[in-house]
């Protein structure tokens, strides 16, 4: 199977680390490309022009970064990524979600910086900062919730969202300053930000 990425989209990050977690390196092909240009091999797999898209042998095709993680955890070897039905899974999509919406609004910033200077939002983009000032002890605390250890050992799904919309922050929003806002998450990030997924899948 083909997964079409980039190496600054945190979505196919996300992706990529789910691969390693899996073991699955010699069973996807990783292709990059830029989708702001629309490449005609990205569009025939995603018409919405947007990384991570996946084109499994059958022709099937997956687009947006939760369905492929879901299903090349469901689909691959174990480890599982995903508890089945229950709180465990309720967690982790409850962190997921807001991982998600972190790094939705952190995109956004970057994409609004990056449009002609007439067109661009100064009230936009500090909407989405003000959002993420907001979410990140949201995130501390949805992942540790009262007092709950730590377990780095841990991570799933979940834990892969929080700790890629974190890695972004620190890509693209230095100066936000996150761990200020987070300490127990800043520990639980320079642990986790050395596992080798996270390593072999580094921005740029
Ligand atoms: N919800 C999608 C978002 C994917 C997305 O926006 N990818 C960006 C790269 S970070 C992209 O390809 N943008 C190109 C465009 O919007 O034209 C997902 O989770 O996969």
């Amino acid at each position: 199977m083909k997964l079409y990425v980039n190496g600054t989209s945190p979505y196919a990050r996300k992706v990529l680390v789910v691969v390693q977690e899996k073991g699955l390196e010699s069973a996807v092909e990783t292709v990059f490309c830029d989708p702001w240009s629309d490449p005609a091999a990205l569009l025939a797999v995603n018409p919405l022009s947007k990384v991570p898209a996946l084109d499994l042998e059958d022709g099937t095709t997956l687009v947006d970064s939760d369905l492929i993680a879901e299903w090349l955890d469901a689909s691959g070897p174990a480890p599982r990524l995903l508890a089945p039905i229950g709180p465990a899974r309720w967690r982790a999509l409850r962190l997921a979600a807001l991982a998600r919406g972190v790094t939705d609004a952190a995109f956004a910033a970057v994409v609004e910086g990056r449009r002609p200077e007439a067109e661009r939002s100064a009230g936009w983009v500090s909407r989405q900062t003000a959002a993420l000032r907001r979410a990140v002890p949201a995130l501390e605390k949805a992942r540790f919730p009262d007092g709950e250890p730590g377990e780095p050992e841990h991570f799933d799904l979940g834990d892969i969202g929080l700790a890629v919309a974190l890695a972004y922050l620190d890509f693209r929003h230095a100066a936000l300053g996150w761990r200020s806002l987070a300490p127990r998450l800043a520990d639980w990030y320079d642990e986790v930000g050395r596992r080798p997924s996270m390593q072999a899948t580094a921005f740029g």
